[in-house]
């Protein structure tokens, strides 16, 4: 039986499926060869573009001519597919149903182009295996962080009112939008597990079954986030210790249970030892003892445990110059490289720090040659504007995926984002904050492709030909405006505390998180060197020990992460620092201006629902880029005294 395409909730936007892009599919005949769940999908999916615009489209032995077969080949778990076409036929094939779910997929995002010409054949697989989306979705409401922690896209596709949501139409529609960009794995709760959270693991896992199901038939697998401390806090064992007997035996039936309820569960997500969540380290272990115990139970039934090393003193002095939270995740962590299981995987967030518009790339991720390792991206936009500024990130994640790669390859085997979708009827918030989660996908198929071709490709799908040049002027840039009118040269933060919106230069500098820039009368930034600093630069190999050792081969767009300079400075731009800050800062917001007017001038060309957001959206953008621009120019000309040579207005 065809599994039906799921139905929109009235009012929610299509996102980069709107029914025209079926058309040329759904225009034509179309056989599917094959059995299985997802050839299923695959057979609702092309029926309904069939049913909307006259095609048709038969399974198995049929009479000839087709325009389109879509053929399974195989019973394997593959994700790769085969296209090609041929004297006026296009054939996907795949050995694997998920490979012919995204081989359909391929054909829906070709449109036109997959039904004119000749095309040889060509294999389509993906660079890494695991493409999975963290949502930080609090089951009941936090008293601070709200339904969703970071979350900017309204409540919880997931959860209300302290339980899974009853109706699943939604969860289906977007395991559909995953599908499409080729994500193949969701977590569904918050990494900080409180206590109603945690319950989701024992007694509460049906609610997590029955949002499983609604994935399923869209290829992609389920997991939990779980607290260390579960053994305690659900069965009152008065130890979490990961080498006591009990303990991993409470796991190991804890994790048996929950493949009862999930066959095809995928694991877990752990934070430990982490802005105060629990961990080994309380019991005198190590990372890779936490991580394996939970391994070893989820090992006999195929899972896999996302071992976050987000691990940092967020309590520490901020009069002391030599703890350094950049260093951390590499501190703890190579020591214990090649001592993870195979299906211990080490999640490590893209940069040192924490989210910034701007860091080096962790160093870890190069070092741990001996462990599988996931990169972690934040889609949802806590520290780039939070989903009321534009900020399209492919290109910053592009670059931290070129980086973390060589001539074999990358140097990690998956990649996860922090979720940026919620129950918002543009899912989320933004409408053009789609692109990130869209781009984030197609990045994690194809690490080295071209983000700008994603965008496009994503402009083309969601909003057609018509307002495409004045989406691309808006969207491509929009990284590198946001980063010019916030904080400066990769020194990061300046945010205001607890919520991270909006600018307070000093917002953290006398605070215990291990996020300073050191400004003072003479310079600014972090002096991160061997030489002189925390020695966080050596933590790289050659050349890009050497190249961040010194302010002269620095990349100025990193110099005050990595050293202290006074504002005087000259940069390899040939300005100096001062003048550098002032002018990206008037540039900012002169770029969002500009973007304002280009989306004003799309009015009738996007539909109107999506027209009226962005407007409104702008208006609050254009008023927090002119407060930054205003406080960091104020703040740095009382510090450094120094004029703009420009003679603009600084308050
Ligand atoms: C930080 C967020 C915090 C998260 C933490 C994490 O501010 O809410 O819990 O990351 O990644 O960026 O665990």
């Amino acid at each position: 039986m065809p599994h039906p395409v799921p139905v929109l909730p009235e009012g929610v936007d299509p996102a980069w499926l709107p029914s025209a892009a079926f058309r040329p599919l759904g225009s034509r005949r179309t056989l599917i060869r094959g059995s299985g769940p997802l050839v299923e999908t695959v057979h609702g999916e092309v029926a309904e573009a069939c049913a909307r615009f006259g095609g048709r489209v038969d399974r198995d032995a049929a009479p000839e001519p087709y325009d389109l077969v879509l053929e399974l080949t195989g019973d394997d778990s593959s994700e790769a597919f085969g296209y090609e076409r041929v004297d006026g036929r296009t054939t996907v094939t795949a050995t694997g149903q998920r490979g012919l779910l995204y081989g359909f997929f391929h054909v829906v995002r070709l449109g036109e182009e997959a039904f004119g010409g000749d095309c040889q054949r060509v294999l389509h697989e993906p660079a890494l295996g695991l493409r999975m989306v963290n949502h930080w979705d609090n089951v009941a409401v936090h008293p601070v962080m709200g339904q969703v922690e970071r979350g900017y896209a309204g409540g919880s596709l997931f959860w209300a009112d302290g339980r899974a949501r009853g109706e699943f139409e939604r969860v289906r529609a977007y395991g559909r939008l995953l599908a499409a960009c080729g994500v193949n794995a969701v977590s569904v709760n918050n990494v900080n597990v409180h206590e109603t959270e945690a319950r989701l693991l024992t007694d509460r896992i049906g609610e997590v079954a029955d949002i499983a199901g609604a994935f399923r038939p869209y290829g992609i697998r389920t997991h939990l986030s779980v607290t260390f401390a579960a053994p305690i806090v659900l069965d009152g064992l008065e130890t979490a210790d990961p080498l006591d007997e009990r303990v991993r035996e409470w796991w190991a039936g804890a994790t048996a249970r929950v493949y009862e309820a999930i066959p095809d569960f995928g694991g877990f997500v752990v934070k430990a030892d982490s802005e105060g969540q629990p961990g080994p380290f309380a019991y005198g272990r190590t990372h890779a003892d936490g991580a394996n115990m939970l391994a070893a139970a989820l090992e006999p039934h195929g899972g896999t445990v996302h071992w976050r090393a987000f691990v940092y003193d967020h309590r520490q002095d901020w009069r002391d110059r030599t703890t350094d939270r950049a260093r951390a995740a590499y501190d703890h962590f190579l020591p214990l490289d090649g001592a993870f299981a195979a299906n211990a995987v080490l999640q490590v967030k893209h940069g040192p720090m924490d989210f910034q518009v701007r860091e080096p790339v962790s160093p870890l991720i190069s070092a741990m040659s001996h462990s599988t390792l996931a990169v972690e991206l934040q889609a949802t936009q806590e520290y780039t504007g939070q989903q009321r500024h534009v900020c399209w990130l492919g290109p910053m994640w592009s670059e931290v995926l070129r980086f973390a790669a060589d001539q074999e390859g990358p140097a990690f085997e998956e990649l996860v984002a922090v979720s940026n979708v919620g129950d918002d009827p543009f899912w989320t918030g933004h409408p053009l904050a789609q692109a990130n989660l869209y781009t984030f996908g197609r990045l994690a198929w194809q690490p080295d492709a071209d983000p700008v071709v994603i965008l496009d490709e994503w402009i083309g799908l969601t909003f057609g030909a018509g307002p495409a040049a004045g989406l691309h002027a808006v969207l491509d840039g929009s990284w590198r405006t946001y980063e010019k009118y916030t904080a400066p040269l990769g020194v990061g933060f300046m945010v205001q505390p607890g919520h991270h919106y909006g600018p307070s230069v000093d917002g953290y500098e006398y605070s215990p998180w291990g996020t300073y820039h050191f400004a003072d009368r003479d310079g600014i930034g972090v002096d991160r060197s061997v030489a002189s600093g925390t020695g966080y630069a050596g933590q790289y190999a050659k050349p890009w020990a050497e190249i961040y050792e010194s302010p002269d081969t620095c990349p100025d767009e990193l110099l005050l992460f990595f050293h202290h300079v006074p504002y005087g400075h000259v940069l390899k731009s040939g300005k100096t620092v001062i003048q550098h800050i002032y002018d990206t800062h008037f540039e900012g917001v002169a770029e969002v201006e500009e973007a304002a007017r280009v989306w004003e001038s799309l009015a009738g060309l996007v539909t109107p629902a999506r027209h009226q957001r962005v407007t409104e959206l702008f208006v609050e953008q254009l008023r927090c880029a002119r407060e930054w621009r205003d406080q960091i120019n104020s703040y740095f000309l009382r510090k450094s005294g120094v004029p703009d040579e420009r003679g603009r207005v600084i308050y």
